[in-house]
């Protein structure tokens, strides 16, 4: 399992965007985002690139910390 941590969530709406955002990306599985600890975590099921993610959470509007 990885976790990361996302900067800028601020409500249900945020959570909802970041786990379409991470659950969009080939081999991401299991994505549980929690906005209280800012904390998101996933299965990669495949080699997933931290850098990929970090770019599209980028474009969604929110920054991995
Ligand atoms: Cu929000």
């Amino acid at each position: 399992m990885t976790t990361i941590k996302i900067k800028g969530m601020s409500c249900q709406h945020c959570v909802m965007s970041v786990k379409k955002v991470l659950g969009g990306i080939d081999g991401v599985q299991n994505v549980e985002v929690d906005l209280a600890s800012g904390e998101a975590t996933f299965d990669a099921t495949q080699p997933v690139s931290l850098d990929m993610v970090k770019e599209r959470i980028k474009k969604a509007g929110y920054e991995v910390v």
